[in-house]
C-alpha cells in the first residue's frame, strides 16, 4: 500500500485536532541505513545504523512535527503561523503552511542560517524576517507575539510538534525489528530528544503497549550532543552568545531543556558536548565512508558516540546503536564545499585528462 504520511500511519496515537484532514507531504518512512564502515571509524565494535531523516520532503526531521502542528493549527482555525528558526523549522513550516493555504512568518538569526534552508524557506513562500539577534531572541519574540495575536506558534514548545516527531522512535524500532541499545542525536532546542523519549515510552503497537506496562520493555539509552560553543544543558546554565559552525544547533536557551534532561536521566543516558572539529570530522566521514550526506549539525550524534566510546562510558561492544541524521547535507552547501578538496579545472582534451588521471 502506498505510504500515506505520518498522520495516516500513526494518527490513532497522536493527540492533535484535524486528523481527519491531514496536511501532509507524505513525510516519514525515512531509511535506516546500516553503517559498518563508519562504525569502524567510531570504534568500540558497535552495530551502527543511521536514521536518515534528512530524506524527509523538505530535507529535515522537522517535517514530522510540522505535519501535525500545521494540521492542528488549521483545525483550530488559525490562518497565520509563525516560528523562530535556525533554518530547518522555517523551511518545514513554510512548506506545510503553503500546502494548507496558510500564511507563514519566520524569524531567522540574520546571516546565521545555511543557504539551502534559506532557499527552501523563500521558495515555499514564507515571509522571512531576519533579526539582529540569535535564535533565542527570535523564539522569545514569536512566543510574545503569538500570545497577543491569533497567530499560531509552531515551534516545538507547541505540543502538537512532538506528537509528530515521536513517530521517529517507532519507525526506528520497526525498521530494526528491535529496540536499539542506544540512540544518539544532536540537541538544540531539545524538542527532538524529548519527542524520541515520548515515542520510546509510549510504543505504538498494542502488543508493544501491553509489554510496556509489565515490566517495561527496554528503552534505549539516549545520547544527546550539543556543540561546545552552544551547550547550555551540559554547562548547566543558559548561554547568552552561543557560537558554533553548526548553525542548526546554535541555541543557548533550549525551550525543552528540562524535559530533555529528564528524558536523559530516565534513559540512563548522557548529555555531552563536542567541539566543532569533532562534529565536522564525523560529518566528513559519514559521507565518505557510507555515501550518506547530512548537514554538519546532524553529525553531532556520531561525534558523541565516538567521544563516549573512547571514554568507556558509551555503548559497549556488540550493542546496537542508532544515530539520527536530522538534516540533509544539501541544506548547507557552503560547509560541504569548504570541507572538501576543491575540484581541478582542465582543458576539455583527452590527452590532458589522461595525463591528469594517470599522474
Ligand atoms: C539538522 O530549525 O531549531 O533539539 O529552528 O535543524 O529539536 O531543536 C533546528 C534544530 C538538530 C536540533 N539537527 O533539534 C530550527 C531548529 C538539525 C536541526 C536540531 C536542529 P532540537
Amino acid at each position: 500500500m502506498a505510504w500515506g504520511g505520518l498522520i495516516d500511519r500513526y494518527g490513532s496515537r497522536m493527540n492533535i485536532a484535524g486528523k481527519d484532514r491531514p496536511v501532509t507531504l507524505f513525510e516519514g518512512n525515512t531509511p535506516l541505513v546500516p553503517a559498518p564502515k563508519l562504525a569502524e571509524w567510531i570504534g568500540g565494535d558497535i552495530d551502527l545504523y543511521l536514521k536518515y531523516d534528512g530524506m524527509n520532503p523538505t530535507g529535515s526531521f522537522k517535517d514530522r512535527g510540522m505535519t501535525t502542528a500545521i494540521t492542528h493549527a488549521r483545525a483550530e482555525g488559525a490562518e497565520i503561523v509563525i516560528c523562530a528558526s535556525t533554518g530547518n523549522t522555517s523551511a518545514a513550516a513554510a512548506a506545510y503552511a503553503s500546502r494548507a493555504g496558510m500564511k507563514c512568518v519566520v524569524l531567522i538569526p540574520d546571516g546565521k542560517i545555511a543557504y539551502g534552508k534559506l532557499a527552501g524557506t523563500l521558495a515555499y513562500g514564507a515571509q522571512v524576517v531576519a533579526i539582529r539577534g540569535s535564535f533565542d531572541d527570535g523564539l522569545r519574540l514569536v512566543q510574545e507575539i503569538s500570545a497577543v495575536t491569533p497567530i499560531a506558534l509552531v515551534n516545538s514548545v507547541n505540543p502538537a510538534r512532538l506528537e509528530g516527531q515521536k513517530t521517529a522512535a517507532w519507525e526506528v524500532c520497526e525498521q530494526l525489528g528491535a529496540i536499539p541499545d542506544w540512540l544518539a542525536l544532536p540537541v538544540g532546542n531539545a524538542g527532538n530528544i524529548s519527542a524520541y523519549w515520548m515515542g520510546f515510552s509510549e510504543c505504538w503497537r498494542s502488543e508493544c503497549a501491553q509489554l510496556c506496562k509489565k515490566p517495561r520493555v527496554k528503552r534505549p539509552q539516549l545520547l544527546g550532543t550539543q556543540a561546545a560553543g552552544a551547550a547550555p544543558l551540559v554547562d548547566g546554565h543558559p548561554v547568552d552568545h552561543p557560537e558554533t559552525k553548526c548553525t542548526a544547533i546554535r541555541i543557548g536557551r533550549p525551550a525543552r531543556g528540562d524535559q530533555a534532561l529528564q528524558a536523559i536521566k530516565e534513559s540512563n543516558g548522557i548529555i555531552t558536548k563536542c567541539s566543532d572539529d569533532e562534529i565536522f570530522a564525523a560529518y566528513r566521514e559519514v559521507a565518505r565512508r557510507e555515501g550518506v550526506f547530512c548537514e554538519p549539525s546532524s553529525a553531532a550524534g556520531l561525534a558523541g558516540f565516538k567521544q563516549q566510546i573512547a571514554a568507556g562510558t558509551g555503548p559497549q561492544p556488540g550493542q546496537t546503536v542508532v544515530a539520527v541524521l536530522t538534516g540533509h547535507g544539501l541544506k548547507d552547501p557552503d560547509s560541504a564545499v569548504a570541507e572538501a578538496v576543491a575540484p581541478v579545472t582542465l582543458d576539455a582534451d583527452l590527452d590532458t585528462l589522461r595525463r591528469y588521471l594517470l599522474a
